[in-house]
């Protein structure tokens, strides 16, 4: 009797420790659409209709590769509604006894099959995820006796351990980080690419309509759908990326353009986070474009370092974090989320077009996700957990891996500062420096305080004065606190006051 092989939703590669010692006439991988992964936070319905396609088609390719298959549809009579009683079942109907699977990316998943072999009665073995770079004990055995973490020594380690971007021991150019040439704000008359799009097919078209009917409830516009949900298409996503995005990825690396959600970005992050392109694949390809001539150093490393560091960096931290990370509450923030974060309805224009982005497709890009939502939640003291919940089931790259200290340790420095030095706080000026929101926006930027002022001004420098205590001995956080001892009492009354009123009026949902 054989094994039993369940491979998850963002688990879809055919690399996996898993499958590489599969008896493909007896062993059977498990592949389910269930209902507790599919709503444990309500996804977004673009990406149920991502992952459920994904699957169908990665499952496709291992029945053309003669594994056997079994394959739970989400609509299936039998539909058990979790993974465990979908082993369970699988194990009762095939004779199967012994189960493997790859570890999850999330804390709840793992902590829950690390109790099925007693539930089960047989033995059920968890391998590491070997698509990363690093292992989590690797990234532990780094953090030990760091009293800060900084993902830029992380990253130095990383490159010194692949080599990639590196030359006879040293990093290629001379530096490490290129990022004083990343900071370029987009001109009116630049440009940008289209994104890498395609046409459903049969099996996305089915599924579109299963979500329709199973999900109408969920966040997010299911049309028009046009990611990759095969290998193939990741793969024509990545060379289209790498010819015609990567050369100015790093230069527009954080500019932001009303009505261009996609901009230089490479938009990968959904393929690789579930497994239909490795990270290792993406980095040659661009470290190979910089050998080439075809991209200049500031874009690959800037791309690479995304890769290389902040996601590696990102998911050691998370488990070395939790689950303390997915509590912390370092300002004692607990405002309810306001309506506008659904319906993307409020005059603010960064945020209306940051929302609508997302409620469109899914996706937003990093200084989206960062300095205009993020910084929002942050200075209106947004609770952490619904932020964390809003991020994780808005975007479709998202898993707690990864988005959780995305939003808890960097936008919301909730846990005071293992992950950034600093707030990522910012006023209106930072937002009206990289895009043209400003321009098409009800509020004045140039406005401090009173009718029209742009709201993230005045919450900029009330979230200073009201955290004080907790900030102002941050050696980075210095020059602010030198300008704010330099305003006088009446401005700053001001600031309170516009933000207070603000504030009452998210609380309350009245229009902003
Ligand atoms: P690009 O700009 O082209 O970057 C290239 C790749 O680098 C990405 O595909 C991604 O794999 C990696 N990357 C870049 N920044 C980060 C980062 N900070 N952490 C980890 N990987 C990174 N990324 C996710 O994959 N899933 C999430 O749920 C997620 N949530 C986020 C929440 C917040 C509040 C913030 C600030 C960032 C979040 N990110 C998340 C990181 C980043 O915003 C996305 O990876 C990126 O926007 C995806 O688009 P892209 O593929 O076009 O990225
Ligand atoms: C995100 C997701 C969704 C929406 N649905 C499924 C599913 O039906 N079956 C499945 O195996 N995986 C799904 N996933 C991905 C899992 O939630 C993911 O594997 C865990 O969160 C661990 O990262
Ligand atoms: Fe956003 Fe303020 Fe600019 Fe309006 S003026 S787009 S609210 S930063």
């Amino acid at each position: 009797s054989g094994t039993l092989r369940l491979i998850l939703g963002d688990q879809l590669t055919e690399t996996l420790p898993i499958l590489q010692d599969a008896a493909r006439s007896e062993d059977i991988i498990l592949m389910a659409e269930v209902k507790e992964e599919a709503t444990y936070v309500k996804h977004h319905k673009k990406k149920i209709a991502f992952l459920f396609s994904a699957m169908r088609h990665f499952a496709e390719g291992l029945k053309r590769n003669n594994y056997q298959v079994r394959y739970r549809c989400y609509d299936d009579e039998e539909n058990q509604g979790s993974l465990l009683k979908e082993v369970q079942l699988a194990l009762e109907q095939t004779g199967c006894n012994k189960v493997i699977v790859t570890a999850p990316g999330e804390y709840r998943l793992l902590k829950s099959m690390e109790q099925w072999e007693n539930q089960l009665g047989v033995p059920v073995t968890i391998l590491e995820d070997s698509r990363f770079y690093s292992t989590t004990a690797e990234f532990d055995e780094w953090a030990q006796d760091r009293k800060t973490m900084r993902m830029e020594f992380f990253y130095r380690e990383m490159r010194k351990k692949t080599g990639v971007l590196m030359e006879d021991g040293n990093p290629v150019g001379g530096k490490w980080n290129y990022d004083e040439k990343n900071r370029e704000s987009l001109p009116a008359s630049k440009s940008v690419p289209e994104p890498t799009t395609f046409s459903p097919d049969d099996i996305t078209e089915s599924v579109i309509a299963l979500v329709e009917n199973e999900f109408a409830g969920h966040f997010g516009d299911l049309s028009p759908f046009h990611f990759a949900v095969t290998r193939e298409q990741a793969l024509t996503v990545l060379e289209e990326f790498i010819e015609q995005r990567l050369p100015e990825f790093g230069k527009y690396q954080d500019a932001m353009r009303h009505n261009a959600p996609w901009l230089f970005h490479s938009h990968l992050s959904f393929y690789i986070n579930c497994g239909l392109l490795s990270p290792r694949e993406v980095i040659e390809q661009a470290e190979a474009a910089y050998h080439a001539g075809t991209a200049p150093l500031n874009s690959v490393e800037g791309f690479i370092r995304q890769i290389l560091g902040w996601r590696e960096f990102v998911r050691g931290f998370y488990w070395h974090y939790m689950p303390g990370l997915a509590t912390d509450n370092y300002f004692n923030a607990d405002r309810d989320l306001p309506d506008f974060f659904w319906d993307g309805y409020t005059n603010m224009n960064c945020m209306r077009q940051c929302i609508t982005d997302t409620k469109n497709n899914a996706y937003a890009h990093h200084i989206q996700r960062l300095m205009v939502i993020g910084n929002f939640s942050l200075l209106t003291e947004l609770d952490p957990v619904q932020v964390q919940q809003w991020y994780l089931l808005v975007y479709a790259d998202a898993y707690e891996w990864v988005e959780l200290p995305n939003v808890s340790a960097m936008i919301l420095f909730a846990d005071g500062g293992n992950l950034a030095s600093k707030p990522y706080a910012a006023s209106g000026s930072y937002i009206n420096r990289m895009s043209d929101y400003c321009k098409n926006c009800g509020y004045s930027v140039s406005k401090k305080t009173g009718e029209k002022a742009c709201p993230f001004n005045y919450l900029y420098w009330r979230f200073l004065d009201k955290n004080k205590d907790k900030l102002k001995d941050n050696p980075r956080m210095g020059l602010v606190y030198k300008s704010y001892e330099r305003m006088d009492d009446t401005k700053i009354q001001a600031m309170r006051d516009d933000g207070a009123i603000f504030l009452r009026k998210i609380s309350n949902n009245e229009e902003v």
